[in-house]
């Protein structure tokens, strides 16, 4: 999944695609690049953002998702309201990715039920503004895991078809980093819930947990541009440990890590590469 943030301010590309003609441009890069799917936000969900108006987010992805499915690119829209994502339905999107897990607005699970699409459900407890203040875990998986069931039986008994759920456990969303590397190596725990396998989404690319790892001698965080091979590796881990889908900003070396590790696993089944 290639992301196109149509946002003058997120932290990883904010401001670069902020324009139409160049947000478009962008998404079809990134499929001749190896993208299998665009995901296209209009609000920024960095740590400390404020939130945009809905008419901005919509004046922002309208004409961005219009085009790149008319295109024929298979469009994923990231957003928390249910208007937007009732516009990007009815443009022809595949895929709902909502950070919120239908917290945010509770008819946006509806809407997904309707249309019978895909839904990315994200771990979240709340808004970008603060949300360092209830980054607070015990059992930090165990936690996720469990926020993460009560969401998916509530966006079920709003209609979802469990089949047509994709789980994501938030990477930074209300996580420092030593909460986000053990829900990374616990990727196939975050999958299983309730007794049902979930599709995992993994979201890591230009995190700041990334930057904090990568931080110089003298303590300084590596700049978020400057950690896309640090992406790629996580791509490669997350996909050998069975991950279906990396969200990521630079999608060249990310497509040829998640091809090597589909490889690794055939190899590891015992199946040979046709
Ligand atoms: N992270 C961001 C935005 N959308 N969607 C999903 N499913 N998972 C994520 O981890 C995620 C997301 C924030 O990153 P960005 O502002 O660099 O796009």
């Amino acid at each position: 999944m290639g992301v196109v943030n149509v946002t003058p301010d997120s932290f990883s590309d904010g401001g670069l695609w902020f324009g139409a003609d160049a947000a478009v441009k962008h998404g079809l890069d990134l499929v001749a690049q190896g993208a299998d799917l665009v995901d296209v936000g209009g609000e920024s969900t960095r740590p400390g953002a404020q939130r945009v108006s809905e008419e901005e987010e919509l004046r922002r992805i309208a004409p961005v998702v219009t085009e790149l499915v008319k295109a024929g690119v298979p469009v994923s829209i990231d957003t928390m309201r249910a208007a937007v994502a009732e516009f990007a339905l009815d443009a022809g999107v595949q895929l709902v990715n909502d950070v919120s897990g239908g917290l945010a607005d509770p008819q946006l699970p509806r809407l997904v039920a309707e249309a019978g699409v895909g839904y990315v459900v994200v771990h979240w407890r709340g808004p970008s503004h603060d949300m360092y203040a209830r980054a607070v875990y015990g059992d930090v998986v165990g936690e996720v895991r469990d926020e993460l069931t009560r969401r998916i039986e509530a966006v079920v008994a709003a209609g979802v078809d469990p089949g047509r759920i994709v789980v994501d456990p938030g990477l930074g969303f209300g996580k420092r980093q030593e909460h986000n590397w053990p829900l990374l190596t616990h990727l196939a725990d975050v999958g299983q819930l309730g007794g049902r396998t979930f599709p995992v989404l993994v979201g890591a690319s230009r995190k700041r947990f990334l930057g904090t790892l990568l931080a110089g001698p003298d303590g300084t965080p590596r700049p978020f541009d400057r950690s896309d091979e640090a992406t790629v590796a996580i791509s490669a881990l997350a996909a050998a440990a069975g991950a279906w889908c990396v969200r990521v900003h630079q999608v060249p070396a990310n497509a040829d890590a998640v091809r090597v590790a589909a490889a690794w696993r055939e190899a590891a089944a015992g199946r040979a590469r046709p």
